[in-house]
């Protein structure tokens, strides 16, 4: 891509054939060191993360939509890192660590804003599990840390921490350094800075095969624009990694289900944090534009539909206009839904995989926005040195057969 003022506009327009020279994405070049399938956020930061620290300069992003038009640009755009395991916490916090100053690394500013975290419990199970998550993420010295109910509703005034509703609030866990980033600028600034040290970015291109040499190593893949010779390549294609991962005859345990989100007209400031509830199965924050952004749980089926149940929609509303009263009026404008795809642990596959020369970064479920900068800086270094970095070792495809699981589920903060 080339970048420009008009590059919101070209975006809509990816097919962009009709465009002036210097604004069309660069016509595929015959062969590359690296070929990253998936130009979403984690697609996009592996890119620069090569570029950029391990100088592979001679990579491909392949699209085959236009840039962040999957999960990445679908999201409630959600950051914080109060997993439960070790491994988790190393991974998610190295992402939180880079974070901090990304707008001024990619000179793009990403609106990163650690307003706050709070989850939701409701029940005896909830205060439980939650005052479990508080502990092991102090242990690791990660900020979480229990309030009453008085104290959430202080953190959040519209909160309503009344007795006598369905679910009433006992408390919450917050991670006062988790917070929101903008997805679509984050996607942009990777897209940019990655461009800026010479990488390529195709979209409107669609990977339809993956090519094994006779000893079985990668050598190309194929694309709706031609075959394109690769040395390495990398999966990053989440909701249709297993589809992508068969074309080189790999098997990836995951299922992909919609996940969806909504937002309303915009309002002046009155959700100070994010909120989340995985009892109720609703969250809630407000971008700086005014919307509240709002998520559901996963839908109950597995499906490839953008679209998702209307009845998932209904249960957030009711949920959220439960905990905040003071929103029954408010109108929603929008909603949609991407494709996630889950691993039976709810942690992600971040690794090499049984063939050399093919990598795979998928299974971040509901989860993965938060970790976009630190999948894509562990990813180009287990590419770049075809090992894994110190925060995705834990996370090998080998360990569903090792039964080295590392279980998120009650981490993954969205209901499944
Ligand atoms: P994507 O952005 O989906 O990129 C993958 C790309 O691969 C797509 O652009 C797709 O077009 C492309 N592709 C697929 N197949 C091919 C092919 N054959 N050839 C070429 N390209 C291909 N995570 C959080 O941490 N916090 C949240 O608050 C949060 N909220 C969410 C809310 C919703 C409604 C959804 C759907 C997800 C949410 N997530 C959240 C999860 C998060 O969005 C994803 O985990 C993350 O964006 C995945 O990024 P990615 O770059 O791997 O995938
Ligand atoms: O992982 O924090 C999260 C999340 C929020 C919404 C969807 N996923």
């Amino acid at each position: 891509m080339h970048f420009s003022y008009l590059s919101l506009i070209r975006q809509a327009f990816a097919g962009n054939a009709g465009w002036p020279r210097q604004w069309r994405d660069p016509e595929p070049k015959p062969g590359y060191d690296v070929v990253i399938i998936g130009g979403g956020g984690h697609g996009l930061a592996t890119a620069y993360y090569l570029a950029a620290e391990h100088g592979i300069r001679n990579v491909a992003v392949i699209e085959r939509g236009w840039i962040g038009g999957g999960n990445s640009g679908r999201n409630t755009t959600i950051v914080r890192s109060n997993y439960l395991w070790e491994e988790s916490e190393a991974l998610y916090d190295h992402a939180l660590d880079i974070w901090q100053d990304l707008s001024q690394v990619l000179n793009y500013n990403v609106m990163y804003s650690a307003r706050g975290v709070l989850m939701l419990a409701h029940t005896v199970h909830d205060v439980q599990t939650s005052k479990r998550h508080i502990h092991a993420n102090r242990l690791y010295g990660i900020d979480n840390e229990w309030l009453s109910p008085e104290e959430c509703r202080d953190f959040c005034p519209p909160l309503n921490i009344s007795k006598d509703i369905r679910y009433p609030v006992m408390g919450g866990a917050l991670q006062r350094k988790g917070g929101v980033a903008r997805h679509d600028a984050v996607v942009w600034g990777y897209a940019r800075a990655a461009s800026g040290l010479g990488v390529d970015i195709i979209q409107n291109c669609e990977v339809t095969g993956i090519r094994r040499s006779a000893s079985g190593a990668v050598e190309a893949v194929e694309t709706s624009r031609g075959a394109i010779k690769a040395n390495k390549v990398g999966i990053v294609a989440a909701g249709h990694s297993s589809v992508v991962a068969a074309m080189a005859g790999v098997r990836l345990p995951l299922e992909s289900y919609p996940l969806q989100a909504l937002v309303s007209e915009p309002l002046k400031p009155i959700i100070p944090c994010v909120v989340m509830s995985n009892t109720i199965h609703a969250y809630i924050s407000q971008s700086d534009k005014g919307d509240l952004v709002i998520g559901a749980g996963t839908d109950q089926y597995v499906s490839y539909s953008q679209t998702g149940g209307l009845y998932i929609n209904n249960h957030t509303i009711e949920a959220i206009c439960e905990l905040f009263p003071t929103l029954r009026r408010v109108r929603m404008m929008r909603g949609w839904g991407g494709i996630v795809d889950t691993t039976p642990d709810r942690s992600p596959i971040l690794a090499r995989t049984p063939v050399p020369g093919l990598y795979i970064n998928c299974g971040w479920g509901t989860g993965g926005f938060k970790a976009t900068p630190g999948s894509g800086h562990a990813f180009a270094h287990t590419i770049a040195r075809d090992e894994p970095h110190p925060a995705n070792a834990a996370f090998t495809l080998e360990r569903f057969r090792d039964g080295r699981l590392i279980d998120e589920a009650a981490a993954a903060a969205v209901a499944h």
